[in-house]
């Protein structure tokens, strides 16, 4: 018998003034899908992220964890592949904490990679007809910090899970109050994190392609 791949995806609540966040009206509805994927909440706190993201994770020993967060201003689903250790907060968080020049991890490296094979997974969502880049910056809030401490925690994990991070744009309720900003409607965030999972679940290999960016 083949051995079910677990993927652990996760969403945020809102943060921001917004009602709603993108991230969790997604992961919400993939919750079981194909039997692999456990759906899960976290909190937009500096304190809390993380060590709710650790316990799930220590508890579930999923194979992949794959992280949504929202990034207003975004067009495309934007597969990020780096985290870097600093928090810089723009804006407090849900308990009103605005940290600055702070580590995610205290003496931990500069940066982590995805484990994630983010070429790969940009060429699926393209092929599905779904806007899609490789972003090289998740930001210096809790979507980065999140990104960085899962990889830190993949990395520490025994049975060595893959890690990574997608952002993806506001929905279209949320750019009305947003004139100019892009959107991206539920079914097609939907279809997108599915075609992600689908990806995911039949292989983590990374692909040869041309990316990157000049500015
Ligand atoms: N986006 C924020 C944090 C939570 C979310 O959905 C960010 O990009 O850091």
């Amino acid at each position: 018998m083949v051995a079910l791949v677990k993927i652990l995806l996760t969403g945020f609540e809102p943060f921001g003034g917004e009602a709603i966040n993108p991230s969790w009206e997604a992961v919400k509805q993939l919750a079981g899908y194909k039997d692999s994927v456990i759906s899960l909440m976290l909190p937009c706190t500096f304190a809390q992220s993380l060590a709710v993201l650790g316990q799930t994770a220590r508890a579930l020993e999923p194979d992949i964890i794959l992280c949504v967060g929202q990034a207003g201003g975004r067009a495309a689903i934007s597969l990020e592949k780096v985290g870097i250790n600093l928090i810089e907060a723009r804006i407090p968080d849900n308990q009103g904490q605005q940290p600055s020049g702070q580590p995610v991890v205290a003496g931990g490296p500069t940066a982590y990679f995805s484990t994630l094979p983010v070429k790969r997974l940009r060429a699926a969502l393209e092929t599905a007809g779904i806007p899609a880049e490789i972003s090289y910056s998740a930001g210096t809030y809790v979507c980065n910090q999140v990104l960085y401490g899962a990889c830190h925690l993949a990395a520490a994990l025994p049975w060595g899970p893959k890690a990574g991070f997608v952002h993806i744009p506001y929905l279209p309720e949320q750019a009305a109050r947003h004139p100019g900003s892009p959107s991206m409607a539920l079914p097609t965030l939907v279809a997108a994190l599915k075609r992600l999972c689908d990806e995911l679940l039949a292989g983590t290999t990374e692909i040869e392609a041309v990316a990157g960016t000049t500015h």
